[in-house]
């Protein structure tokens, strides 16, 4: 049986369920409350001694870092397949998911957090992405025909980066992507309420506000942090 332990929101954990429903596995979702701290009990160290979420447990083997759990559900888990065959496309679908993971998501971690001396890089930053998915977009999907691992770690992205007021009329091709995805099931099964939304935007602010967040590696006990009540609960 598989184990996933996530969050909701995470930014990391949205693409492995995505692709554990994608590929129709039955699994045990273990919500980890980060606001309780939970990411910090023995149990999880254990699993993660960098108290991170996701971490996928299949079977007694343990798998941290959203990436490589991906590859390892695909090539365990083959049907569907998520990641192509040649050298040409196995990159692209590479180039797109370290694009995301590079530069979208601490550009969208700089446009939370609304640092002013960051805000000209943060956009620019996820513009040029942006862009470059738009030249590297092979309707309907980054693979052609087929959803692959690209569409699923950029496409837990761009949405966000949309909320956060990106216009995507520069990329038609990126607009009409979008739109098909939010369409799939498992998009909209992982989506965010908008309440859980506002939410988790709330507390960004309050974090931003009270000079914490930002660094990941920042030692952190949220149990006794004042703004505990107002991270997501489930
Ligand atoms: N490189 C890791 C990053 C995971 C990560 O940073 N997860 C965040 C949640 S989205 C986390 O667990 N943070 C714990 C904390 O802030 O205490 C991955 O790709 O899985």
């Amino acid at each position: 049986m598989i184990s996933f332990y996530y969050a909701k929101p995470s930014l990391f954990s949205r693409p492995v369920w995505i692709t554990l429903l994608e590929k129709g596995l039955a699994f045990d979702p273990i919500y980890v409350n980060m606001g309780n701290g939970d990411q910090f009990t023995p149990e999880f160290r254990a699993l993660n001694p960098f108290c991170r979420i996701p971490v996928l447990v299949d079977d007694g083997f343990t798998v941290t870092e959203s990436q490589a759990i991906l590859d390892y559900l695909d090539i365990q888990y083959p049907q569907p397949k998520l990641l192509p065959h040649s050298a040409q496309a196995i990159a692209k679908v590479r180039q797109v998911q370290m694009i995301s993971m590079n530069e979208l998501v601490p550009a969208i971690g700089e446009c939370l957090m609304k640092k002013p001396d960051q805000q000209v890089y943060a956009q620019h930053r996820a513009m040029t992405a942006l862009n470059i998915f738009e030249t590297l977009l092979d309707a309907p999907y980054f693979g052609g025909e087929h959803l692959s691992l690209a569409d699923i770690v950029a496409g837990s992205l761009v949405p966000v980066v949309c909320d956060l007021g990106f216009s995507l009329d520069q990329q038609p091709r990126l607009q009409t992507w979008v739109h098909t995805l939010m369409d799939r099931p498992t998009w909209k099964q992982t989506q965010l309420s908008a309440s859980e939304k506002e939410r988790f935007l709330r507390s960004i602010r309050a974090l931003s506000e009270c000079g914490r967040g930002g660094d990941a590696s920042e030692p952190k006990n949220y149990s006794t942090h004042p703004l505990q009540p107002i991270l997501p609960q489930q």
